[in-house]
């Protein structure tokens, strides 16, 4: 049994869903910007979601005949593209924080837990929506920002979780990670990490066998009652606080 310290945040589809109106969205712009006919339709971009990392899903799609072969040195150029157009995105602030994830953010700030992000994404993404999502005052609060290529083995490798409790000093056993799919929970388990989904549309049907609590949302006070859809801890829960990470912990 170990005391909450630490509370590591995926971002894409955890902070916020970003994945089907944000990151789609700018690679089909990407890609019509360099004179490609590939477009990326909602269900399509589901089935690419099974790899993570933008450079690695053009790859891919390529690899299965979506798209034509090309060097890594223009996918790199086509993903830095897709980077700025996400960047615009989030600045005309098209993509807002799920339900809960401020108030949770500022009551375990409040109590002294120390702050993460583990993603797969691309710093100058995740820097774009700390900035016009979070606030800017966020940069400072979280006290790591792990993302992108920074470990050459991203999710569902545990690489990313435990390299931000490496940077932080704190143990797996006294960090708790939020996630929404099945590879970001992966990589949490091989981290040996209690672990907490929000599910989304992309990944209500992903197997999170063995997660310590599987909701629709954080959820808020003033709103319904959120959908507990795995609690093997037998919480009683309206919507997630800082107690129920803190009971998970006590086991
Ligand atoms: C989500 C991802 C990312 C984004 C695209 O990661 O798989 O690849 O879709 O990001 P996470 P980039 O949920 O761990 O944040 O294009 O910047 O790689
Ligand atoms: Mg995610």
């Amino acid at each position: 049994m170990a005391e909450l310290k630490c509370i590591l945040w995926d971002v894409d589809g955890t902070l916020a869903d970003t994945e089907r109106d944000g990151h789609r969205v700018a690679f089909n712009m990407a890609f019509e910007e360099a004179g490609l006919s590939r477009q990326w339709d909602v269900a399509t971009y589901g089935e690419l979601l099974a790899v993570t990392g933008g450079k690695e899903r053009i790859r891919f799609d390529i690899d299965r005949g979506g798209m034509a072969d090309m060097p890594f040195e223009e996918i790199a150029k086509l993903h830095a593209s897709k980077t700025i157009h996400y960047q615009t995105l989030i600045a005309d602030g098209l993509i807002p924080l799920r339900p809960g994830v401020r108030r949770l953010l500022e009551e375990a700030y409040a109590a002294g837990i120390t702050l993460g992000v583990s993603t797969t994404t691309t710093p100058a993404a995740l820097d774009a929506l700390i900035e016009h999502s979070l606030g800017k005052e966020w940069f400072d609060r979280f006290a790591v920002l792990a993302a992108g290529d920074i470990v050459p083995a991203k999710k569902p490798a545990p690489d990313i979780y435990l390299y931000a409790i490496d940077k932080l000093g704190v143990s797996a056993a006294e960090t708790i990670a939020l996630e929404d799919s099945s590879n970001g929970w992966k990589s949490v388990r091989d981290a040996n990490m209690k672990c907490i989904i929000t599910i989304n549309d992309y990944t209500a049907d992903h197997d999170f066998t063995g997660a310590d609590l599987v909701v629709s949302e954080l959820g808020e006070a003033d709103r319904d009652a959120i959908n507990l859809l795995q609690n093997p801890h037998a919480l009683d829960i309206h919507h997630v606080e800082l107690k129920h990470l803190q009971a998970i912990m006590h086991g």
